[in-house]
């Protein structure tokens, strides 16, 4: 399949603006590739996590990132741009992404997160590429939901939660048919959750460190959370971007759980997040109740607020990536520990500079 690849290395990728495309556009830029991404239409700045790309030199040459406007719910956009750029490779990484939010905007989020996978594909076949692209779909440990069993590799079956669970797996297997019906080069890369300092405000590793950050900084009190007794196995976005490259590096296409290995509650990323600032939370009181209190002065740091829980939880993901490590080499580099040190240095020295982040 390899020989039908041309080598100069175009790259589109959806969802650029996000935590994950802006780490892949600066790795698919620092390998020489010329980088596209779909920008949506806001009505506020939406590029700040790829800004440094268009400011540094040393990772933008002149010609090499280039933005187009478009939506994954808009398929002519996308035929358009594809028909434009003609790229090698696809990362389809755009999504409604955020899983408590999916169930307030279910229709939406499979419009954007199943349709607009679909799109893209037809999208690819249109414009005659699709014996030529190789493409990347975010498809997500979501999928496998209410725990069938433990650790989850790809044999693992599924069993989605959530509107956007279900999304995703109209996702994942229109990918697996248009692979088998076309011949296409498409793989899904099932990521387990990976976080950063760039990870968006509302999922609950940046909420936690950024919420300690400023307790840390005497600008906050007290901050809210849902499920702390969720289980989810967190790596770093760096590491994963490599994965997702490195799938479409392959002779032949096939799909890959990424993860640590490794699984820890919300209550663990509060209490080392804490436990980066020198400060130790002890529990009080049962479910809604519970409380987290500073130990060094008394104080309530951590409330429950049951609008944080969702209707139906995914209680724990540990992913076994043992095929990924085999195939095609990657291994996770940064530790729970180190994730959360980043999180939090680069939170504190966020909120020192802007208390009003
Ligand atoms: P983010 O939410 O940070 O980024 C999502 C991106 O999709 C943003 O660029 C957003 O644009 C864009 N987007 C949203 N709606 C549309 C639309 N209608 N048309 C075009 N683009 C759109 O997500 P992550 O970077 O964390 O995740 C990347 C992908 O990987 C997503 O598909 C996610 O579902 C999946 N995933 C993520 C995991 C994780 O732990 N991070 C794990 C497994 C899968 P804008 O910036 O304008 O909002
Ligand atoms: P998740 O990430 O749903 O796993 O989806 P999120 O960080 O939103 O939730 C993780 C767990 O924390 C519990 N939780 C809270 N979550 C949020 N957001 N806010 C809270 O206040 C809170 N309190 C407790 C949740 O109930 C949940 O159990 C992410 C997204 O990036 C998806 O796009 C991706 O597919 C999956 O990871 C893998």
């Amino acid at each position: 399949m390899a020989s039908q690849f041309v080598d100069k290395k175009i790259a589109l990728i959806t969802g650029i603006t996000g935590q994950d495309g802006s780490y892949l556009a600066e790795f698919l830029l620092a390998k020489g590739y010329q980088v596209h991404g779909i920008l949506r239409r806001s009505s506020s700045f939406n590029t700040g996590r790829i800004q440094h790309l268009y400011a540094d030199t040393n990772t933008h040459r002149e010609g090499s990132m280039h933005l187009h406007y478009g939506d994954l719910t808009d398929s002519s956009c996308l035929v358009k741009i594809i028909a434009e750029v003609k790229p090698t490779e696809i990362y389809n990484l755009g999504a409604q992404s955020h899983v408590k939010v999916s169930f307030d905007l279910a229709e939406y989020t499979a419009n954007v997160d199943a349709l607009g996978t679909l799109r893209i594909l037809d999208a690819v076949r249109t414009c005659g590429l699709e014996k030529s692209v190789k493409f990347y779909q975010a498809s997500t440990s979501e999928l496998y939901g209410k725990v069938q069993e433990v650790p989850q590799n790809e044999k693992t079956p599924f069993y989605p939660r959530s509107p956007y669970g279900v999304a995703k797996l109209y996702a994942y297997w229109i990918v697996t048919n248009y692979r088998e019906a076309y011949n296409m080069f498409a793989c899904n890369g099932i990521l387990f959750n990976h976080e950063s300092p760039r990870r968006g405000e509302t999922f609950v590793t940046r909420k936690i460190t950024r919420s300690v950050a400023k307790i840390a900084l005497g600008q906050m009190e007290h901050f809210e959370l849902g499920n702390l007794d969720s289980k989810r196995d967190w790596g770093h976005a760096k590491d994963y971007v490599e994965a997702m490259w490195l799938m479409l590096q392959q002779e032949s296409p096939e799909d890959f759980v990424i993860s640590t290995g490794e699984m820890h509650s919300v209550r663990e990323f509060v209490e080392m997040s804490f436990g980066h600032v020198n400060k130790t939370i002890r529990w009080e009181g049962k479910a809604e109740e519970e409380v987290g209190i500073e130990v060094e002065t008394g104080k309530v740091r951590v409330k429950i607020n049951k609008k944080y829980y969702r209707p139906t939880e995914v209680d724990l993901l540990l992913g076994d990536s043992s095929k990924a490590s085999q195939i095609l080499g990657w291994k996770p580099s940064v530790s729970f520990p180190d994730l959360v040190k980043d999180m939090m240095e680069s939170d504190l020295e966020l909120m020192k500079k802007n208390p009003a982040a």
